[in-house]
């Protein structure tokens, strides 16, 4: 298995990634269409369970998009049913200290790096067992940093082992902080950001963020981070819909 996005943070190169959130096989070949070249399918919040994810990654096998998947928690059971279903990484949130970048990590990597267990599904069918040469290598681990915990044991998650970015939960960070969700340009917000991208710098690690819109990734990118989200299939519908209906108003 060759992982195209970890290819590009290991390198260096910017990318863009997209979000689903809806259970449905043609929104995510839409949303791979475009010009991503990650997409995350969100167990945590999005309206998609697990006998979803098994149909949502067939649906876009050929396209050159890695897909990633954010795990609804920390569980090395749901870790590895998303890498067996065909997931090239791993997302996951709410990492509060090292001992929990650990667990994420243990969970991604086959003995002796970590406790995955052997059960490749779709990436057996897809590749057979030379697949288990180079999971540990291609495999994504990105643990989210959105906590107060987090934020304040931030240098010893980065130092994980293992670890192969950090992925800020911007909204979350800002109740971690204790501002309003959103409060992008509060003096702490930025601050956090800052640490978080220099803590990404010393340890050699892929810096991303969820983005709200395009031009939050875009600026995003500019302020350092290596990957971002543009938005989610919901937030697209909603502002196309709402665009067109502006517009048969004539508003
Ligand atoms: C956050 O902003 O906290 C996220 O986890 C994005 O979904
Ligand atoms: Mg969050």
């Amino acid at each position: 298995m060759i992982n195209l996005a970890l290819q590009k943070w290991r390198a260096k190169e910017p990318s863009l990634g997209t979000w689903s959130n809806l259970p449905d096989i043609h929104m995510a070949e839409m949303l791979c269409r475009q010009g991503a070249d990650w997409i995350c399918f969100d167990l945590q919040h999005g309206l998609m369970d697990y006998s979803d994810l098994t149909r949502l990654l067939p649906a876009i096998t050929g396209v050159p998009v890695t897909p990633l998947v954010r795990v609804a928690a920390n569980q090395p059971d749901q870790i590895g049913k998303a890498l067996d279903a065909g997931a090239q990484g791993v997302i996951v949130p709410m990492v509060n200290n090292a001992a929990d970048a650990k667990r994420a990590v243990d969970a991604c990597r086959y003995p002796p790096q970590g406790t995955r267990s052997c059960g490749p599904m779709r990436d057996a069918m897809l590749e057979g067992m030379g697949y288990l040469a180079t999971a540990n290598e291609q495999v994504a681990c990105l643990v989210m940093i959105e906590t107060e915990e987090g934020l304040r044991n931030l240098e010893e998650i980065a130092a994980v082992e293992g670890v192969d970015g950090l992925f800020v939960g911007p909204m979350d960070l800002c109740y971690g902080l204790g501002i309003a969700p959103g409060s992008f340009t509060d003096p702490s917000f930025t601050a956090a950001i800052g640490r978080i991208l220099e803590a990404c710098k010393t340890n050699g690690l892929a810096a991303g963020i969820f983005g709200l819109s395009g031009e939050m990734a875009a600026n995003s990118l500019k302020q350092g981070f290596d990957f971002a989200s543009i938005g989610t299939d919901m937030s697209f519908i909603r502002a196309g819909v709402a665009q067109a209906m502006t517009a048969a108003k004539g508003q």
